[in-house]
């Protein structure tokens, strides 16, 4: 488990992002997409989403101190999100590592909620009701994005990493982005904008009212050891920023 950091425009720590990856032998450090479909195909994703849910976790909570005042985001599967053994485990999880449940970031895409479901709906109220926080990942590149805002209620989009990168020479790219913001302001929901890998993606972000960060211009994801001595963390320390609930949240 990799963690990569979200930044408010102070550049203080926001948030850390558990990404999967699976050191393989010969072909490097693969991502979740290529063996999450791979357990998929011999129907062990359930528990393989299990697995990484607890290790995001335990690997979190090794951070000790460093993490205090972060919040975790974890990336939900579809196949998670409509299990009903979701609730139960993730508070399981939660308790034996004593973090809190208004820390958490529970991120799903579009896609999850194309299964949606009665066991979809009743988890989503669950995790509000403890306190968890849904953010709508890669948005704007599924088909039917609006509608879902009114079904999920997230308290956080992502905004796609597509359009990010496209703002310096899309101007469609760039209005789609001004839409999002200023619909999110609207519905009270905080904004993240992934894929932020220059000065001038940020300062053009910033300009549009993005309230978070994510991406190579600021770090990769980082093993616990990396981020141990990544500067970032170092900063958020001395900062002693104690601020982990999202600015929209009630
Ligand atoms: O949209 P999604 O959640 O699938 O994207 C997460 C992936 O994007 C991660 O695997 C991460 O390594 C990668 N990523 C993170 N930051 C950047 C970035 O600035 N540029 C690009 N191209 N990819 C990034
Ligand atoms: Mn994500």
């Amino acid at each position: 488990i990799l963690f990569q950091p979200i930044l408010d425009a102070q550049g203080q720590l926001y948030s850390l992002e558990a990404l999967a990856r699976w050191r393989h032998p010969r072909r490097g450090l693969l991502g979740p997409e290529l063996f999450l479909d791979l357990a998929e195909r011999y129907r062990q994703g359930g528990l393989l989403s299990d697995e990484l849910m607890n290790l995001s976790l335990s690997t979190y909570r090794q951070l000790d101190d460093l993490s205090a005042g972060l919040r975790l985001s974890i990336n939900l599967p579809p196949s998670k999100l409509s299990d009903v053994q979701l609730i139960a485990d993730l508070c399981r999880g939660l308790e034996r590592h004593g973090l809190e449940p208004g820390r958490i970031t529970i991120e799903i895409t579009e896609r999850s909620v194309l299964l949606h479901n009665a066991v979809v709906t009743a988890n989503l109220r669950q995790l509000r009701e403890l306190g968890m926080a849904i953010s709508l990942d890669d948005f704007g590149t599924g088909y039917s994005s609006l509608s879902l805002l009114s079904t999920l209620q997230p308290d956080e989009v992502k905004i796609d990493k597509s359009f990010v990168m496209a703002l310096h020479h899309d101007d469609y790219a760039r209005q789609i982005v001004t839409l999002i913001v200023e619909m999110a302001q609207r519905m009270n929901l905080v904004v993240v904008a992934e894929g932020v890998e220059n000065e001038r993606s940020l300062r053009l972000l910033q300009g549009l009212g993005v309230h978070y960060f994510q991406g190579f211009h600021f770090s990769c994801p980082l093993s616990p050891a990396e981020l141990r001595v990544s500067p970032l963390l170092q900063r958020a320390r001395l900062g002693g920023s104690t601020t982990v609930s999202p600015p929209g949240a009630s």
